[in-house]
């Protein structure tokens, strides 16, 4: 019987205000969507099964309100997350829409932006810390450049990490606990952004002074802009222990920046995702930084989060269901026999077994003439994902 694809707390399912709550604006028209209110936006996300919110702070509190109204706001939002049991699991911080940002900001040449930059943030992790976020998510939109005719990468690169290392410190002197989780993006709304993929973000990452707090938000879509495998940046951001949040969404190659629902354009590269994600046990959120098409009404954006969701739950089960088809696990024995144990860099360096290693004899035409059945493995994935196996 099929499974009803119903999102549970365990699957931990979070979405931003600003995804469901993306009024259907772009470069080329404005808003279609009357906005919804931040309890509005809870409430549609609770009716739509999901686990939690993520904000950043002008998502919830707009940047000119007195401190009267900001009580006034985080208190009827808190009440809405109470009433509905959702939960925050992640904040941000708002550093590109306003226009003192419109050279970057923790980048910025001007001093007294990149202070104004982390006064912001450090409020924005009060927000956070107040409402229970345990992640923070660094997204530099507007740290980057239209032309190399101005201040040297390297300068930016040492003003990000001075931005990052003073708020690490903030993070430990308040005591919050929050977990950073870095995000790159190759371009938009920048002509080009500093840090521009999950690779170069983790380099970073080992320059800073407490490296350890610090991982990576890759996003789908922003991988897929610069054309690389999400699945393999993930896999990386992994097995360096980074793996602290993920965008999950969906973007064709070449394109502009889409925000699609998750699996929409390339539900088998979707696939090989969640396939991974499930098998490590990642234990983060499950975020979708996605939005509705602009066409869309509020009931149609409802149906859009569900989507996410549902997608998610349908590849998750995909996955089970390969690892219980014997054909296949049988090819993939084949394929990846257990020679593991029996190679020398797994064993490991010893001058004697490098010298033996150099004299053994191989027969490299018999090697050139092994093959492997992926045509097969993959035809079977292939329909099994199209729901004829
Ligand atoms: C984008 C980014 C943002 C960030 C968000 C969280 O392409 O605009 O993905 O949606 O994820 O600002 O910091
Ligand atoms: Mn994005
Ligand atoms: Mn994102």
């Amino acid at each position: 019987m099929p499974h009803s694809y119903q999102p549970r707390p365990e699957h931990k399912f979070t979405f931003g205000l600003w995804t469901v709550g993306n009024p259907g604006g772009d470069p080329f028209g404005p808003p279609v969507r009357n906005p919804r209110s931040p309890v509005e936006l809870v409430h549609l996300l609770a009716d739509a099964g999901a686990y939690g919110v993520n904000f950043h702070d002008d998502d919830l509190v707009p940047i000119d309100a007195s401190p009267s109204k900001r009580d006034r706001i985080v208190s009827d939002f808190k009440d809405a997350l109470d009433e509905t049991g959702l939960t925050v699991p992640m904040a941000t911080t708002n550093l590109f829409s306003d226009p003192a940002f419109r050279d970057g900001a923790f980048t910025s040449h001007d001093p007294e932006v990149r202070d104004y930059a982390l006064q912001k943030t450090m409020r924005a992790m009060d927000l956070g810390a107040e409402l229970g976020a345990e992640v923070y998510v660094f997204w530099g939109g507007r740290e980057g450049a239209e032309t190399d005719a101005g201040q040297p990468p390297t300068d930016a690169i040492k003003r990000y990490r001075e931005a990052i290392n003073y708020l690490a410190e903030y993070n430990a002197d308040q005591g919050y606990g929050l977990r950073f989780a870095l995000e790159p993006k190759p371009n938009e709304p920048r002509g080009n952004l500093f840090f521009p993929t999950v690779g170069a973000m983790l380099a970073f990452i080992q320059t800073l002074d407490r490296p350890e707090t610090v991982g990576v938000n890759p996003e789908v879509a922003h991988e897929h802009m610069s054309g690389l495998n999400f699945t393999h940046a993930v896999a990386q951001a992994h097995d360096a222990g980074k793996l602290f949040h993920i965008d999950l969404n969906d973007q064709a190659f070449g394109r502009y920046d889409q925000d699609f629902r998750f699996g929409a354009e390339s539900p088998k590269r979707a696939f090989f995702l969640v396939r991974f994600l499930e098998k490590v046990g990642y234990e983060g959120p499950r975020h979708f930084d996605a939005h509705a098409h602009r066409t869309s009404g509020w009931e149609d954006v409802r149906v859009f989060a569900e989507g996410c969701m549902k997608t998610y739950l349908i590849l998750k089960e995909k996955a089970e269901q390969m690892r219980a088809d014997d054909e296949i696990q049988a090819l993939l024995g084949e394929i990846n026999p257990d020679g593991h144990a029996q190679s020398e860099a797994a064993n490991g360096f010893s001058s004697e077994g490098a010298a033996s290693l150099k004299e053994r004899s191989f027969d490299r035409e018999a090697l050139g003439e092994r093959t492997q059945p992926y045509e097969r493995l993959d035809q079977l994935v292939t329909d099994l994902l199209l729901g004829v196996r």
